[in-house]
């Protein structure tokens, strides 16, 4: 009855990209994992089809844990994003049947509901200051608590976080990588004018964040930080790489504001030190690229013990189902801190029709069993795979930006 009979890879793009593994047992339940990784998504695609699914096939659903450790430890090449995005789509897909077995929604079997709703933060973004302070006037009019805040950087083509669209966006903009100019001295004094315009124009009820984009030095990011600690903001995000994570360290001497990293971790390995040390305050780990739940969960529980609250990525290239099963892990951690959310595009929603709702500010999972997102299968069909690359940053002098 909970043997696992069919696993398949199913790729749509209703304006971008998604990858869905959708695993089925002998008794005619499924469930569905993401298993989208922005720009490299047929690595997981073939990933899972040529190494997970042959050994999945006559697994029992049940045994979440050992499937886990299975793929992780049996493969010898443990971590990498294509590897625990593939792991991520296997684990939420499991958990997904475990929770409609049980007839509860996954939060409930998680532990059940720790609040009533999940706070979430939208992207204000516009080519200047006004046209920022203008989109997020109109994200507070929809009843948002907190709201990002980018702006176009004067002097620069373009800035990466910034587009014409509004309400979502998608930086893999084609094929070949697009290349942008990137100028650290052009861009450091724009944040605080944004900042001050934004707290005169939209008060301090208001949670306001900022996410760098991992561009400036760690020192840089000090500076940063500090000069933001006026307008108190809600955090700075990915201020700089974190792949050296002591550099935070000469960032937390030097500002109080709080620090959020992690939106391309994949596994309690990448944020260890950060957490052990409090070097952050917010950790950005997805369900979809660290693991599944099995593995964020560790995460959150490492940070719960070092004050570190979760604060998980949740861009328009993480698709629904990433969304539903990270809203049933917010609503239920102990120690949530917000959730980023980006809207997808009304073709996704009907690609993926789910059970989360949003209501002023707050995002809510559902009560339907399960995560309770779904994927029409017949309109996904409709959508090929377009191949689409996230852009790359030069400095003006034609050097390649590493960060
Ligand atoms: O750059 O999702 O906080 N959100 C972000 C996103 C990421 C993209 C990468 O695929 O930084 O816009
Ligand atoms: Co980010």
């Amino acid at each position: 009855m909970h043997t696992i009979v069919d696993a398949r890879v199913i790729i749509t793009c209703p304006g971008r990209n998604f990858v869905t593994l959708k695993i089925t047992t002998k008794s005619g339940v499924y469930g569905l994992g993401d298993a989208t990784l922005n720009g490299r998504e047929l690595a997981v695609a073939s990933y899972l089809t040529d190494h997970i699914v042959p050994c999945l096939l006559g697994r029992d659903a049940r045994q979440i844990e050992d499937i886990w450790q299975f793929f992780y430890r049996g493969a010898y090449w443990r971590t990498g994003p294509v590897t625990m995005t593939a792991i991520a789509a296997v684990d939420v897909a499991l958990w997904d049947i475990k929770a409609k077995n049980a007839n509860m929604p996954l939060y409930d079997l998680l532990g059940g509901a720790s609040r009533t709703g999940v706070m979430v933060y939208g992207h204000a973004n516009g080519k200047d200051m006004d046209e920022t302070i203008a989109q997020a006037r109109h994200y507070k009019d929809m009843g948002y608590k907190a709201i990002r805040l980018q702006s176009g950087v004067p002097g620069l083509a373009s800035t990466y976080g910034v587009s014409k669209d509004k309400l979502y966006y998608e930086p893999a903009d084609s094929a070949r990588p697009t290349e942008n100019v990137w100028s650290t001295s052009k861009y450091m004094p724009t944040v605080p004018k944004l900042f001050a315009a934004a707290r005169e124009a939209l008060g301090w009820e208001v949670h306001l964040l900022h996410d760098v984009h991992h561009r400036l030095t760690p020192l840089e990011a000090g500076r940063l930080g500090k000069d933001l600690e006026p307008f108190r903001p809600f955090w700075l995000e990915d201020c700089t790489p974190a792949e050296n994570q002591a550099g935070f360290r000469t960032i937390r001497q030097h500002t109080t504001t709080p620090l959020a990293v992690g939106e391309v971790f994949n596994s309690v390995w990448d944020a260890k030190q950060l957490i052990d040390e409090q070097l952050i305050d917010y950790i950005r780990t997805t369900i979809v690229h660290a693991g599944g739940i099995s593995h964020v969960r560790r995460i959150a529980h490492l940070a719960e013990l070092n004050n570190v609250r979760t604060g998980f990525h949740g861009a328009t290239d993480l698709s629904p189902v990433c969304m539903g099963a990270a809203l049933h892990f917010d609503l239920w951690v102990p120690n949530f801190g917000i959730q980023e959310y980006m809207r997808h595009t009304p073709e996704t929603d009907a690609v993926f029709p789910h059970a989360y709702t949003f209501s002023d500010g707050y995002l809510h999972p559902g009560t339907a069993p399960g995560h309770g997102v779904d994927l029409d299968e017949a309109l996904a069909a409709k959508y090929p795979y377009r191949a689409a690359s996230l852009p790359v940053n030069r400095l003006e002098d034609g050097t390649l930006f590493n960060w």
